[in-house]
């Protein structure tokens, strides 16, 4: 029989997949962190309920408008689980700067990333979305970052990470920072190729990436 929490997690799957009421939502997602359910597996449950929205609309079964409430969905669960990940003491691990590239919206999954590299101590900027690189290129020779995230959602904006890549070595600053990618249609290859130091498939993989990039450069 399945336990008490995985079914909680089951119940906050299926609601935000079927796009239901937000307040049913939000009870399930209380009722997990009553139950002491990881944080992380609540993150991790979203996400997976995101994939499912995401087929069901490309099937044609959802339109644009269940999207949206799928991302509603998601800034409320992440609102609901983000006190519950951040530490009380900071290590000031090293600063972060992070934005989704040029012509992307989607920031649920940097803010999740956001959310777990403040919670383990880092010192995050987060650009916001649709950043251009010249925004990239500014704040990161303005706050002496040590890593600059990039997120793309889309396959058509995954490009702009290279004009960014080309920007920050015409302004000498790729000796002063160091560069991790991610998000949905990015992969290791592509972080390769665009001569990125790191990629992240998800929240705990870039924060992994990102400390071990910080301490590279120490
Ligand atoms: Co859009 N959307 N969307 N969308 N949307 C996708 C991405 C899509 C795959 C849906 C689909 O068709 N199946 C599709 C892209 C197809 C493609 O490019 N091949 C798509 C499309 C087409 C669009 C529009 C073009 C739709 C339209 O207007 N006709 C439009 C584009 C707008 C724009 O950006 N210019 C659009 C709009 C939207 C909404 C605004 C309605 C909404 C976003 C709300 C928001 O973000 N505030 C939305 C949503 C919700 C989605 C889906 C359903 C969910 C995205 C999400 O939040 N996933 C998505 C389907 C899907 O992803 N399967 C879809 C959950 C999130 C936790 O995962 O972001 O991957 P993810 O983040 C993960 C990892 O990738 C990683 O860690 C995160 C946590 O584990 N990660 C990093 C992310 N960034 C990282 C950075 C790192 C390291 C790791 O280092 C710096």
């Amino acid at each position: 029989m399945k336990d008490e929490k995985q079914s909680v997690l089951d119940e906050l799957r299926n609601l935000v997949s079927m796009i239901s009421d937000v307040e049913d939502v939000r009870k399930a997602t209380e009722e997990a962190l009553a139950l002491a359910v990881n944080p992380v597996d609540i993150v991790d449950t979203l996400s997976a309920a995101l994939n499912d929205v995401g087929k069901k609309y490309d099937c044609g079964e959802y339109f644009l408008s269940e999207l949206m409430m799928g991302g509603i969905l998601a800034i409320e669960v992440t609102n609901i689980v983000k006190p519950h990940l951040t530490t009380a003491q900071r290590k000031a691990l090293g600063k972060v700067i992070i934005g989704t590239v040029k012509g992307d919206l989607h920031d649920i999954g940097k803010n999740i990333v956001i959310m777990m590299l403040s919670a383990v101590g880092f010192d995050v900027i987060d650009l916001g979305v649709d950043v251009p690189a010249e925004k990239f290129a500014e704040i990161a020779k303005k706050e002496k970052a040590d890593v600059l995230g990039m997120s793309a959602l889309l396959s058509s904006t995954i490009e702009e990470m290279k004009n960014v890549m080309g920007l920050l070595t015409k302004e000498k600053l790729r000796d002063s920072v160091k560069v991790i990618v991610g998000g949905r249609p990015v992969t290791k290859e592509y972080a390769d190729e665009i001569g990125a130091d790191g990629y992240g498939k998800d929240a705990t993989e870039a924060v992994n990436v990102t400390k071990e990039l910080v301490k590279s450069r120490r």
